[in-house]
């Protein structure tokens, strides 16, 4: 079994698994870029290699960079956090090629659930929910045209190897259908090397719950409760929680065994969040799986008190998860604010910069995730999210006070950040009576 990691990621993520790692007994190898060379995982880790420039291309996405450093340091395992590699098969093959244990799912998995269009297909025959749309790509704006006046407008045009909102046109009505079919197509083809479309119809206004999924070697494979994930920006979250209070348990049951059979169908190994959409009805739809560790995986280790890193390396290590369905209990109430280095007033445009003073909040039921500190200069080169304040409570009321009182406490000067804009989400009467959906944001903050 292994006894020493590389962890091809940076940031936050980064360090949550170092720590992990650390509580498991086991070495820990860090990666990194030229500019990252004072990144809080350097110095955290038990050792360090430089994998090339700045650029994400030549470095934390260079497979052969990495792989070299894993043979070089004598790391017989890599976790890939999120982002960059994780869900790349090319990847999870290489590793699998060199001998190297990848804390993740299967190339198949990847592959299987990475094409948007053929994992719906999978739910169809699976008997699982999916928004009515096709059966399968649409080959041109004609036929698309043809099933979109069967579906029924507004219709959401979606781009096979897309996901996460990549590659999405939402078309109401006829007369653009054919314009938006085919920009969407032609950018697909640049963005994703693959034009492969299909088309469903237009939820308006739904509530994005995803569910975590557990998966051992041995078939056993249970939920860990939804996490809502609605209040996006641009399709970037901003603000998740975890419960969805408006979620009654026989629903929560329903979609639960749902996603327990989504991922028993594709026979999946690892930690994996399906993603449904919620309409104003209480009907559920499937819409896309997630083959790897979510940002937001925090508030579920909040409420159920499992620490999801530590399984995913316990599953890689072949051990079978230690608990069943019936031994995940829900309790309280948790909201996670992806805090980022971007300018409100400069439609949130990245704000890279030198940290000048930090202040992290405490107290009761609060956690942060992130790797600045006071003199860490952040790179404009990445993803502008700098940490992750995470507030626990018995209920969603005082989850809400709590987080408002850790923000108020939160201190980050010589860059902007976006700590206001989710004081604003955090103080606004529709939030506070929950009633959101993923317009929120668009509707009623910006
Ligand atoms: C949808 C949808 C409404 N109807 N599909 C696809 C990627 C996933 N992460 C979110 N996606 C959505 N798929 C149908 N049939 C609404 C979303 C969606 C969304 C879409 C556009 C802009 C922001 C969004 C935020 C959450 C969910």
């Amino acid at each position: 079994m292994f006894k020493k990691v590389l962890i091809a990621n940076r940031g936050e993520i980064a360090l949550r698994i170092i720590r992990a790692c650390k509580e498991m007994g086991l070495n820990t190898v860090a990666v990194y870029s030229e500019i990252d060379r004072d990144c809080l995982h350097v110095h955290m880790a038990d050792e360090a290699i430089c994998i090339g420039p700045a650029d994400s291309s030549k470095s934390y996405l260079n497979i052969k960079n990495i792989i070299s450093a894993a043979i070089i340091s004598g790391a017989e395992a890599i976790h890939p956090g999120y982002g960059f590699l994780s869900e790349n098969p090319k990847f999870a093959r290489v590793c699998k090629l060199q001998g190297l244990k990848l804390i993740g799912p299967s190339e198949e998995n990847i592959r299987k659930m990475g094409n948007k269009s053929e994992a719906r297909r999978t739910m169809v025959e699976a008997g699982i929910p999916v928004v009515p749309g096709t059966k399968d790509v649409t080959i041109n704006a004609d036929e698309g045209l043809k099933l979109a006046k069967e579906i029924g407008f507004p219709v959401i045009i979606k781009a096979s190897s897309g996901g996460g909102g990549r590659g999405m046109r939402i078309v109401y009505s006829e007369k653009e259908f054919t314009d938006a079919f085919n920009t969407a197509k032609s950018e697909s083809a640049v963005a994703f090397n693959d034009d492969s479309m299909y088309i469903e119809k237009y939820i308006e206004e739904p509530r994005h719950i995803e569910f975590q999924i557990l998966a051992d070697e041995y078939g056993n494979i249970l939920h860990l409760g939804e996490r809502d994930c609605s209040l996006q920006r641009r399709n970037q979250k901003v603000l998740e929680e975890a419960p969805c209070s408006i979620i009654d348990s026989p629903l929560r049951e329903k979609m639960g065994e749902m996603a327990v059979k989504a991922a028993k169908t594709v026979n999946y190994v690892g930690a994996g969040t399906i993603e449904f959409l919620l309409d104003r009805y209480n009907n559920f739809y499937f819409i896309e799986m997630n083959t790897r560790i979510q940002v937001e995986h925090p508030v579920t280790e909040v409420i159920t008190g499992i620490d999801l890193i530590k399984e995913q390396i316990k599953i890689a290590k072949g051990e079978e998860l230690k608990f069943t369905q019936d031994d995940i209990k829900i309790s309280g109430h948790a909201i996670e604010c992806r805090i980022n280095a971007e300018d409100p007033n400069k439609s949130f445009r990245p704000s890279p910069g030198t940290v000048e003073h930090y202040f992290v909040p405490g107290g009761n039921g609060v956690r942060v995730d992130s790797h600045i500190y006071s003199g860490y200069r952040i790179p404009p080169t990445y993803d502008s999210m700098i940490g992750k304040l995470i507030a626990w409570g018995k209920n969603r009321e005082e989850a809400i006070a709590r987080t408002r009182r850790a923000l108020d406490e939160m201190i980050i000067t010589g860059i902007n950040t976006n700590i206001d804009f989710h004081r604003k989400i955090l103080d606004n009467k529709k939030f506070l009576e929950n009633q959101i959906n993923t317009s929120f944001i668009e509707k009623e903050i910006m």
